[in-house]
């Protein structure tokens, strides 16, 4: 498989409604998507999932512009690769920018699957055939506001709802949550919120029956979330501060986490996402893949990678319409009483929308060997 040509196109998208977390507000969604195209004409898609601001990792859409049109696409125009395992390998000498990487390695990835024929769940593989979701909620302004998003979420059958905190907004919004849905399955995730002087605060949310809190303390610590994770009850889930596999070894080992949200992104691809699967199952750690706001491109690489065995834990790749209006993939995913049903055509299993995504798309840059 020869890599002939990779074109970035810099989207500008509009969320339905704002997206809030501990971090901050936005709506407007820009990122980029990549695709690559072989030597015989096939294509493959991939999609950037930096913000524009660093606030969740340190990359943005303007850092991986220039990672992947410096140095990644260079890497990979005109090489053959028998395997997109090799893609990340070829990367492995730069450092992070593990956004970038996936983005690039994420097209190739469904280039080498619709090539060889094979979907992409296939290729990684996966077996199942449809996976379970859950919704995740932004910070709301009231808790009135919250429980009515969570009726209609319940009635649309999400299997866990999500909900995000940070201080000033955490036991009483999931004390109120809990009084009128008893058994939902609930989690928190407070995107770095809290430090280890919160420890009598996090260890009152034990009384709520949580499957996980997320990523309670510093997004690049493991040291003190072993500690707080000996005086709670509430298993800790990690995202932000695994970045590969060797984190995860770390983080297990210390046992600073007792669930692992995988991110394509924020792990580098699809390749390192499987590993840290494969670790996971291996130490009886379940896993669930996270989300990002993403693009049906996105989404769709979360649907493949999620049918591998290990994805014990519903997701959060709810359906295109949680986000948009009108998605850049035909068909768009939709979720069915908290089911997707993983697509049976080659690759990522959905077609580009190439009307929609233009419009969408505010500058294009295309490289040819
Ligand atoms: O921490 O999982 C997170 C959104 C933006 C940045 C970080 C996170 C999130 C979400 C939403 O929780 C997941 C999604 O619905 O795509
Ligand atoms: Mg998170």
């Amino acid at each position: 498989m020869l890599i002939k040509e990779m074109n970035i196109r810099k989207m500008n998208m509009t969320m339905k409604s704002p997206f809030s977390t501990s971090f901050g507000t936005f709506q407007v969604k820009e990122f980029l998507l990549l695709e690559a195209t072989d030597e015989l004409g096939n294509t493959g898609w991939g999609e950037s999932t930096a913000f524009q601001s660093p606030w969740y990792s340190e990359e943005t859409l303007e850092t991986n512009l220039h990672i992947i049109r410096d140095f990644l696409i260079p890497l990979v125009l005109d090489k053959g690769f028998n395997h997109p395992d090799e893609v990340s390998e070829l990367f492995a000498p730069l450092r992070k920018n593990n956004m970038a990487k996936a983005a690039v390695e994420g097209a190739i990835w469904d280039l080498y699957a619709k090539r060889n024929k094979l979907t992409l769940a296939e290729a990684l593989g996966g077996t199942a055939e449809k996976i379970e979701v859950g919704i995740s909620i932004g910070i709301q302004k009231s808790a009135a506001e919250l429980i009515n998003l969570v009726h209609g979420y319940v009635a649309e059958g999400y299997k866990r709802m999500k909900v995000k905190i940070k201080p000033g907004h955490d036991v009483e919004v999931l004390r109120a949550l809990r009084e009128v849905f008893p058994d939902v399955p609930l989690m928190a995730d407070a995107n770095s919120a809290y430090t280890l002087n919160d420890i009598k605060l996090l260890k009152q949310l034990d009384e709520f029956n949580l499957t996980m809190i997320e990523q309670p303390l510093a997004s690049d610590d493991i040291i003190d979330h072993a500690k707080l994770q000996k005086e709670l009850k509430t298993p800790i889930c990690l995202d932000e501060s695994i970045l590969s596999l060797e984190d995860t070894r770390k983080a297990f080992e210390l046992g600073s986490t007792k669930i692992i949200n995988i991110k394509i992104g924020r792990v580098g691809g699809l390749t390192e996402s499987k590993k840290i699967h494969d670790f996971c199952m291996a130490n009886g750690i379940p896993v669930w893949c996270g989300g990002m706001l993403e693009s049906g491109i996105g989404r769709a690489h979360n649907v493949a990678l999620t049918t591998l065995p290990n994805f014990i834990l519903p997701g959060d790749t709810a359906s295109s319409s949680r986000y948009w209006e009108e998605d850049v993939i035909s068909p768009e995913v939709v979720a069915e009483d908290g089911y997707i049903t993983v697509p049976k055509a080659y690759g990522i299993g959905y077609e580009p929308n190439i009307e929609a995504m233009d419009r969408y798309t505010v500058e294009q840059f295309h490289f040819k060997s």
